[in-house]
């Protein structure tokens, strides 16, 4: 285990500064400095090590993860300016079957004719993300399809297909083409308890906290209050058993 991590665990179990001897006894001694408190911490970090045993238990039910037009531009063949679609999207499923998760759109902005995810049926799967326009005008029209390359992942963006997507949009002018760039990209939420920012709530959160804590980096600082010190590993903790 790094040192620094070492450091800081001692440093929550037994809230003082203590020596470490290497067991070679080669290395100088570790000195923890950076305790400011002399409370007792231990029980805390057994409860936070203890509720990481349990996290899949917690994680049984339905996920949602969030996703989002990255970069997609339509360009039209009549030459026109190229504009951006932007959107993002959610898809939720159980545990171990990702694939047949459901979709569902959340935000949609389509150029030229303005039109937004309420105007809009929208079909998501894992293959690609298609649209048409709700109810029946003559002069209005939305239809974009868009496929991935790659199948929607937990993991990896997926590449739309320049060559299989298309996309015709009448707003009284009719625009048709396809797009000339773009992917699809999971967006991680804004979860303090996901120190290191991998998109999961586990002990490796800990470890990256409390490495940054020991080197009294400023992310340490969890409370805000302009100085890292045990308080901020109370309020880290506290985030960090409620998840995300
Ligand atoms: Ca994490
Ligand atoms: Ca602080």
């Amino acid at each position: 285990m790094d040192r620094g991590v070492l450091n800081a665990i001692a440093c929550a179990a037994f809230g003082r500064k203590r020596h470490i001897h290497s067991p070679t006894q080669e290395e100088p001694p570790v000195t923890i400095t950076a305790c400011q408190s002399r409370r007792p911490m231990l029980p805390l970090v057994l409860a936070a090590v203890s509720a990481a045993a349990l996290a899949p238990v917690a994680h049984a039910q339905n996920q949602t993860y969030t996703y989002e037009l990255q970069n997609v531009w339509l360009q039209p063949d009549s030459g026109q300016s190229a504009r951006q679609l932007v959107g993002t999207f959610t898809w939720t499923f159980s545990p171990g079957d990702f694939e047949n998760g459901r979709g569902v759109c959340t935000e949609l902005s389509v150029p030229w004719g303005g039109y937004a995810a309420d105007d809009l049926n929208i079909t998501i799967e894992t293959g690609g993300f298609e649209t048409s326009l709700m109810g029946n005008w003559h002069d209005r029209g939305c239809d974009i399809n868009l496929k991935f390359v790659e199948d929607l992942s937990p993991d990896q963006p997926s590449t739309i297909d320049l060559e299989l997507s298309s996309f015709d949009i009448q707003y009284g002018v009719s625009y048709q083409g396809r797009p000339s760039s773009g992917s699809i990209v999971r967006v991680f939420p804004d979860c303090p308890g996901d120190f290191n920012s991998d998109g999961a709530v586990n002990t490796q959160d800990i470890l990256a906290f409390l490495n940054a804590w020991t080197a009294g980096d400023e992310a340490a600082d969890f409370n805000e209050d302009g100085s890292v010190n045990t308080l901020d590993v109370l309020a880290f903790l506290n985030v960090w058993t409620g998840g995300c």
